[in-house]
């Protein structure tokens, strides 16, 4: 490993040296930016980030699900490394190059679903939920977009349009683009009403609100991610496929944050035996490095005439060489195994937790995808003052949380898949001192 596997903290986070970058940073970078850790980073390797001053940090939130094979996994650097000296770029609409045609090989043979799949690779999250609602529309002729309640799609204007919060997404940016119509999510912990019936009510809103010969697509996160780790009851994404099935619409899983061993299954959506029409995926699938793929069903990734889509940069051959460096590392190391016992040494404890203290009302996730919901004891009020307790005491205790939800109330835990048991236990404890301390 590049950098030793232990937490160690020497000054305060932020150390003088960071907070003098910190401090060129406010200088030079719009304001517009946010930043959770404010600790400069030099190295990361396995589960742990080491800053300018020599703090070793353990990395509960992988780059946001992006470093599950871990940060400069070594066959993600080789493949990097030989492809950079190779050829930096041609642009795969000039000139091809197998390693986007490896990928997309390994995308559809990947995804689940026993019929004829095909591919097409572009940058970020964002630009493949763009893709993949400008296919679906291409192929149904119709225009509009089913969402949910707490999804988040990206920054773009139509995945603004497709994201559910306000704050901090889309205050001041529109107008945004028309035709996305969002459905009440089955949130188990804060469902309104009695969740048996979300599905009929989701469908009998869009049937009597849309019109379901209207609908091009329906676009759901199957574990949602920045909503706050929202699992939908059993059944309910099963019969969302086949009401789209049933009515020629086109089923959209965005495993932008799910996929790619995250969740314990190779994609989110296998949990059920859903089968998406199309499948977006990003962040887990290059180890780092910007890449996102649209995969699904040859009849609707070929129903695009030639030359409507594509991009300058989107599946560069060096993306490329780190996903297939990602793929081989998360099947040569068991990455899908690894995340189910990450998963459930995280779940005891949290569990464990939640009998101790009143402010956790919920604990759930699948995987290594696992959260808390913060609420005030006794009720399930939303507590996002504890939120900012609990990541500030990690922080200082060189332990780094990622929060979610939409009411700013959730700690996810995201650690790289490659993480060692001691630094996860130990990561842990000091969330549990953490929870203590904010009662
Ligand atoms: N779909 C399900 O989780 C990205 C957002 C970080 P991009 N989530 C992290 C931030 O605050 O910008 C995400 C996602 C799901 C789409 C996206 C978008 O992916 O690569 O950030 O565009």
């Amino acid at each position: 490993m590049n950098v030793p596997q232990q937490r160690k903290v020497v000054t305060e986070i932020p150390g003088p040296k960071s907070q003098e970058i910190i401090k060129r940073r406010s200088e030079a970078v719009s304001a517009s930016l946010g930043m959770a850790l404010p600790a400069v980073i030099t190295n990361a390797g396995g589960g742990i980030l080491v800053d300018i001053d020599g703090n070793q940090i353990i990395d509960m939130g992988a780059g946001i699900a992006v470093v599950n094979v871990g940060n400069s996994a070594p066959s993600v650097v080789k493949r990097v490394q030989d492809q950079v000296a190779a050829f930096t770029h041609t642009c795969f609409m000039i000139a091809p190059y197998e390693g986007y045609i490896e990928v997309c090989e390994k995308l559809n043979a990947l995804t689940p679903g026993n019929f004829k799949k095909k591919s097409a690779l572009f940058n970020s999250g964002a630009e493949a939920l763009e893709n993949a609602v400008k296919i679906a529309r291409h192929y149904t002729k119709r225009q509009a977009v089913v969402v949910f309640e707490h999804g988040y799609h990206g920054r773009t204007n139509l995945t603004m349009a497709m994201t559910a919060k306000n704050m901090p997404y889309k205050e001041g940016f529109g107008p945004f683009t028309p035709e996305v119509y969002r459905m009440p999510m089955a949130y188990p912990f804060r469902h309104e009403g009695n969740i048996e019936h979300a599905l009929e009510e989701v469908i009998h809103k869009i049937e009597k609100e849309i019109g379901a010969e209207n609908v091009a697509a329906i676009v759901i996160e199957p574990i949602q991610g920045e909503g706050g780790f929202v699992v939908p009851p059993k059944g309910f994404l099963p019969g969302l496929v086949e009401f789209a099935n049933k009515n020629g619409i086109v089923f959209v899983a965005d495993e932008v944050q799910t996929g790619f061993a995250r969740t314990g299954q190779w994609f989110a959506c296998e949990d059920e035996g859903v089968v998406p029409d199309l499948i977006t995926t990003a962040k887990g699938i290059a180890g780092g490095l910007p890449l996102a793929g649209v995969t699904g069903r040859a009849e609707i990734m070929d129903s695009v005439h030639a030359g409507g889509l594509g991009g300058t940069y989107g599946g560069s051959p060096i993306a490329c060489a780190a996903a297939l460096g990602a793929i081989a590392t998360i099947e040569e190391e068991k990455l899908v195994d690894r995340a189910n016992q990450l998963g459930s040494i995280m779940r005891s404890s949290l569990d464990e937790m939640k009998k101790k203290y009143p402010i956790i009302g919920d604990v759930r996730g699948r995987g290594a995808m696992q959260a808390i919901e913060l609420v005030q004891a006794g009720s399930d009020e939303p507590n996002s003052t504890a939120l900012t307790s609990i990541v500030k005491y990690c922080q200082q205790k060189g332990v780094l949380i990622l929060s979610a939800g939409t009411y700013g109330n959730v700690i996810r835990l995201l650690p790289p898949l490659v993480m060692p048991d001691h630094l996860l236990k130990e990561a842990l404890v000091i969330l549990d001192e953490a929870v203590a301390q904010a009662q």
